[in-house]
């Protein structure tokens, strides 16, 4: 069973982050999803809209996702690998380089990116109208 691994907030979910976990799904058989808690959003800067609890239950829900478990820190990506003997890990491009150091656990893929969404745009795009 091939497994796949991949990280994010997931907040206010959109076309670019299904569009994300259905490719990284279809490399292999078994898609687990870290999950960034809000204290990590924090360490990113970011502020999501849902709490983290309620990102999890929207996660769990998508049907390319076997598994979500918590994004706490930026350095749990090795053990997670390795725990969960993880194939590939795969991220969008924003991210491309970012992660190259994990080349020795693992295969990393880095996808293009959907454009013309994301939540920072929904929220901008909420408080004009
Ligand atoms: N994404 C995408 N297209 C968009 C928006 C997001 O492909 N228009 C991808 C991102 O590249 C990422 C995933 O969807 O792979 C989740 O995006 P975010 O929720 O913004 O997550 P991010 O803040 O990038 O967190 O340790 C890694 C970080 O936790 C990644």
């Amino acid at each position: 069973m091939k497994k796949i691994m991949t990280y994010g907030t997931f907040d206010l979910l959109h076309p670019g982050h299904i569009n994300l976990l259905r490719r990284a799904k279809e490399m292999g058989d078994y898609l687990i999803v870290g999950v960034s808690t809000d204290e990590f959003n924090h360490k990113k800067n970011k502020k999501a809209y849902h709490p983290y609890k309620s990102r999890k239950i929207i996660v769990e829900a998508i049907r390319y996702v076997d598994k979500v478990i918590p994004e706490a820190d930026w350095d749990q990506k090795v053990d997670d690998i390795i725990r969960y003997d993880i194939d590939i890990f795969v991220i969008g491009d924003d991210w491309k380089g970012t992660f190259d150091f994990l080349k020795r656990y693992c295969d990393v893929t880095y996808l293009p990116r959907t454009s013309g969404v994301s939540s920072s745009k929904i929220k901008k795009d909420r408080e004009k109208n």
